[in-house]
């Protein structure tokens, strides 16, 4: 490839009057801006043990109360972003959230979308746009953009979720902020708002919802038994796959980032190919190997580790006799909206 004239070639006098009126030479940053077939990849393949990352995670819910936190999360910081931008990849925020029974995190709505994967505890609930939403593990429970959400616990143990927001993405727009609310109303009704039957959905008086986040609270139980009667109905279907979608639309369930949920049948190893959009795997139940490019992960229950885009992944299930369940976070609804999306 051609090389192109450097920052260094230009006489001093010429470069200051450039900075002088707020003006940079593009070729020399030419090939660092748009890299030769490939971008340039800060988001490192990483690996969050839950084993080494809970006993941190409930001293936190002793040295600073809730009041001192309003929301007591540990953030899963990817090192190859740097710690300090707290974000898993260049559009995933992901945090494990501790609420103690009898804790209350205040009302508050903000311009990221954030979804909540339910990791352990039981008795703890969200509020969402009115709807109380119960979190029982492996629960996902929706909190879009804009709709006042707060977190509470008549439970007797600790309660533990794994956030995921677009907030890296809505923060880099410079359109992130949030606004604190009053106690929610609770509505009658649940999260699932009558959604819970695939393919059948509320239609009073023959009229279709204008709401356009009709289902909060997509149950594990709904979702587990979803993949096995998928994997039941296709024995030689290779990639046993569910997407949150919303019910109404059939989109994505949020606008930029996609959630899934993947079983491996016992002993399964499937290659996924390289696609544009970063992505996260939650292992909900069982144990699987995450495979990306030169690194490694063994998952047990509760882990959480990343992958890069443009990255062939491969999964493998270790166990010989039982599925492996895994939550899917990734980019693929902000990639498509904004035409980059790609499978190579
Ligand atoms: O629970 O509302 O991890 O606002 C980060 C920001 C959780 C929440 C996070 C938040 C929340």
């Amino acid at each position: 490839m051609n090389e192109l004239g450097r920052l260094e070639d230009l006489p001093l006098d010429y470069r200051q009057a450039l900075t002088e009126l707020n003006l940079v030479p593009l070729w020399p940053s030419l090939r660092g801006v748009l890299p030769p077939n490939k971008p340039r990849i800060l988001t490192r393949p990483t690996h969050w043990p839950y084993q080494t990352l809970r006993p941190l995670l409930l001293k936190a819910g002793e040295l600073t109360p809730i009041e001192k936190a309003e929301r007591r999360v540990l953030v899963l910081a990817n090192p190859g972003h740097g710690l300090e931008k707290m974000q898993a990849s260049a559009a995933i925020y992901l945090g494990m959230q501790l609420l103690l029974p009898g804790e209350w995190a205040p009302s508050h709505r903000h311009t990221p979308n954030a979804v909540r994967m339910i990791v352990e505890g039981e008795g703890a609930y969200t509020t969402v746009d009115g709807q109380k939403c119960p979190m029982s593990r492996g629960d996902l429970i929706l909190t879009p953009t804009g709709l006042w959400h707060e977190h509470g616990h008549d439970g007797t143990d600790p309660v533990v979720w794994l956030d995921v927001l677009d907030l890296p993405m809505v923060y880099y727009m410079e359109a992130s902020y949030h606004i604190n609310g009053e106690r929610q109303k609770v509505l009658p009704g649940q999260g699932e708002r009558g959604y819970s039957r695939g393919g059948m959905l509320p239609s009073p008086v023959f009229q279709r919802t204008a709401n356009p986040y009709p289902m909060l609270r997509y149950p594990w139980a709904d979702a587990k038994a979803a993949l096995l009667s998928i994997a039941a109905n296709d024995p030689a279907l290779e990639h046993v796959q569910i997407t949150y979608v919303n019910p109404e639309t059939g989109a994505h369930a949020e606008n930029i980032l996609g959630f899934y949920a993947l079983m491996l049948r016992p002993g399964q190893t499937l290659k996924l190919p390289a696609r544009s959009p970063a992505s996260v795997y939650h292992q909900i139940e069982g144990r699987s190997q995450v495979q990306i490019e030169a690194c490694s992960f063994d998952l047990v229950e509760a882990d959480t580790c990343c992958a890069p885009g443009y990255t062939p992944i491969t999964l493998v299930n270790k166990s010989a006799t039982d599925p492996a369940f895994l939550f899917v976070a990734d980019e693929t609804p902000l990639h498509t909206k904004l035409g980059v999306y790609e499978v190579r």
